[in-house]
């Protein structure tokens, strides 16, 4: 599989900071969308990869269709004019009173508590996926985040694993992470480094230390590259397409690169639990960007 070259020349950047788009720190993900028939197959990968990249598996008419509903919420001025609010394109100007995003008042806040938004994630693929993956029936978490960014923001997901952040969870849940909308390289996509599900958290300890968030022990580090290097892994990526899904465990190491494009970043990330285990009470209430989880 072949990476398109990223539209911001070789250079990348995650929360501001510059990491070239090279082979030493970048490779491609895997798919595995060949293996979607054969749950065992797919869970083999899944333990073996850590991640699983299933190109096409939704509708990719009802993602933009997400896509068109969320960003119809934004006052004028917010999106490009002459544009589809389904493009999702940035105007550069964020209108003057919006509140942060995913806050009570912002539209990602009431977009995550409505019809349209729990009719896409009732989708029978995405519970059948998770179903064969976890070994039975299996419950979505009611946290379900909508992550929005855009360019010039300078910011994306530091790298971390899921399980600090869902450290009261039974040990049976993984993560889907959808993009909503086409989302290649340089839109900041969700990328992951290779085989680090297998490292111990003792390997990656030291990298807490190289942190722009000292508050905050939860995340490993905003600093990608230098994660690449101590660690000695590339971070795999992929242009990813509106229809596209991954999945991934809870040890997977995994960040996002910063928008640089004018089409925004949005996608939806949600958590699967096997049936009738105890959930992180953290994660029973519907999101919100300030909730602390
Ligand atoms: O979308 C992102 O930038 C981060 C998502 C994430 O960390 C996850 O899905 O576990």
């Amino acid at each position: 599989m072949t990476l398109s070259a990223p539209s911001a020349a070789a250079e990348l950047y995650s929360n501001g900071l510059p990491i070239p788009f090279s082979p030493e720190l970048f490779g491609p993900l895997r798919p595995s969308a060949d293996r979607l028939d054969d749950p065992a197959a797919l869970r083999q990968r899944l333990r073996s990869d850590g991640y699983l990249y299933l190109p096409g598996v939704l509708d990719r008419s009802e993602v933009l269709r997400l896509r068109g509903e969320y960003f119809t919420l934004f006052p004028p001025g917010y999106l490009e004019p002459g544009t589809r609010p389904e493009d999702g394109v940035f105007s550069g100007t964020v209108p003057e009173g919006l509140p942060e995003h995913g806050v009570a008042g912002h539209p990602a806040h009431a977009f995550v508590r409505s019809a349209p938004f729990e009719r896409f994630l009732a989708d029978r693929r995405l519970r059948t996926i998770a179903e064969g993956l976890l070994g039975g029936s299996c419950e979505m978490l009611p946290r379900r985040i909508l992550r929005h960014f855009h360019s010039g923001s300078a910011r994306a997901s530091r790298a971390h694993v899921d399980m600090d952040y869902l450290d009261a969870a039974p040990p049976r849940v993984l993560t889907m992470w959808i993009p909503v909308g086409d989302c290649p390289v340089a839109t900041g996509p969700l990328i992951y480094l290779e085989g680090s599900h297998t490292l111990a958290p003792e390997d990656y300890a030291p990298l807490r230390d190289i942190t722009d968030r000292p508050h905050d022990r939860r995340p490993i580090s905003h600093d990608l590259a230098a994660t690449a290097r101590r660690l000695g892994r590339r971070w795999l990526c992929a242009d990813f397409a509106a229809g596209d899904l991954l999945v991934h465990m809870p040890q997977i190491i995994h960040a996002s690169l910063d928008t640089t494009t004018a089409a925004m970043r949005l996608s939806v990330d949600v958590r699967f639990i096997r049936s009738g285990d105890r959930p992180d009470t953290r994660w029973q209430r519907p999101w919100s960007a300030d909730d602390g989880a």
